[in-house]
């Protein structure tokens, strides 16, 4: 992909515009757009867990070493998502998705906040923190969202159960990531906040949707490697920038 386009920097009249007059809508998020909910991104301040980067942490062979160590980091997040709420960014996006005629949102997060704010047409690419899986033959997968003591939880067969997320070296889940893409070709505009645009293959999606045509409006910190190939690329907070571009009404309180 070639940086070819002027991208268009802090043009958030342009973005509004685009994004009102849109027939199909995709968004990309990544852990930024939790920040603001109190959830500490992976590569920002506080990523970091007693001295262990996420990247060593979220790993089969992680928890193949130590899965009590990994359990304690994925519980530590756990208690912290149970006490978080979805911020103006996450809300600002389900009032997108009630207007938009088209609309698919696409996660790179675990926390479950943006179906807490009200999405419904989510796409988890990396799974979620409340699933568990048994890691014995039985593979059997559950919802926990309890605390789970003790640490490592236990399958009813007696194996280990582990967060049903997807680990750095483990493959993606093939229906989410063939979901992503056709939703990412298919779309007019495309949303991407609060990622590093680092991970692959979701990192790809955004080069897709604009390859296939679509505008591509960047909502992010900081500069990535993706904002200067971005159409738009807004520099700011999620929780800030995103209620600019997403100019809706409210949408109707829903009948009781
Ligand atoms: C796979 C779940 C193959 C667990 C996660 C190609 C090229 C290079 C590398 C690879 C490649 N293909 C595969 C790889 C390896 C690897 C990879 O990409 N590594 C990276 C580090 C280089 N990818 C994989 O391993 C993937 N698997 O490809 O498998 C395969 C095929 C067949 C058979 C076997 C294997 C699996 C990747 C999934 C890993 N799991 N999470 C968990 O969460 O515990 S990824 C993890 O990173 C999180 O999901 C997170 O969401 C994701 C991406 O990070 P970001 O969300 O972007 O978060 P980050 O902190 O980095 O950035 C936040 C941004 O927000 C910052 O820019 C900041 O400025 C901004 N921000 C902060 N506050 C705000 C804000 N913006 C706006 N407002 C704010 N308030
Ligand atoms: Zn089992």
């Amino acid at each position: 992909m070639s940086a070819t386009n002027h991208v268009r920097l802090n043009d958030v009249a342009q973005a509004r515009d685009w994004i009102e007059n849109a027939r199909s809508i995709a968004v990309l998020t990544g852990a930024g757009i939790s920040a603001e909910s109190g959830i500490p991104t992976f590569r920002g301040p506080g990523g970091f867990w007693n001295n262990h980067r996420p990247e060593d942490l979220a790993t089969p062979q992680a928890f193949a070493r130590d899965p009590k160590l990994v359990w304690e980091w994925y519980d530590m997040r756990r208690q912290r998502v149970a006490a978080a709420k979805p911020n103006a960014g996450h809300r600002a996006l389900a009032k997108l998705e009630a207007h938009a005629p088209t609309f698919t949102l696409i996660t790179q997060n675990v926390d479950g906040l943006h179906h807490a704010a009200g999405n419904r047409n989510i796409i988890e690419l990396h799974g979620n923190l409340w699933q568990v899986r048994c890691v014995a033959c039985c593979r059997h997968e559950e919802n926990r969202s309890v605390p789970l003591a003790p640490l490592p939880p236990q399958c009813a067969c007696g194996g280990w159960m582990r967060p049903a997320v997807v680990w750095f070296g483990e493959a993606m889940p093939a229906e989410a990531m063939w979901q992503a893409g056709l939703a990412a070709e298919k779309c007019d505009v495309f949303l991407v906040c609060g990622t590093s645009a680092v991970v692959y293959p979701a990192a790809e999606l955004p080069g897709r949707a604009m390859s296939a045509g679509a505008r591509v409006i960047e909502v992010n910190l900081e500069a990535t490697p993706f904002s200067d190939y971005a159409h738009v690329s807004l520099r700011g907070k999620c929780g800030e920038l995103l209620p600019q571009i997403i100019r809706v009404p409210a949408c109707p309180e829903p009948l009781i």
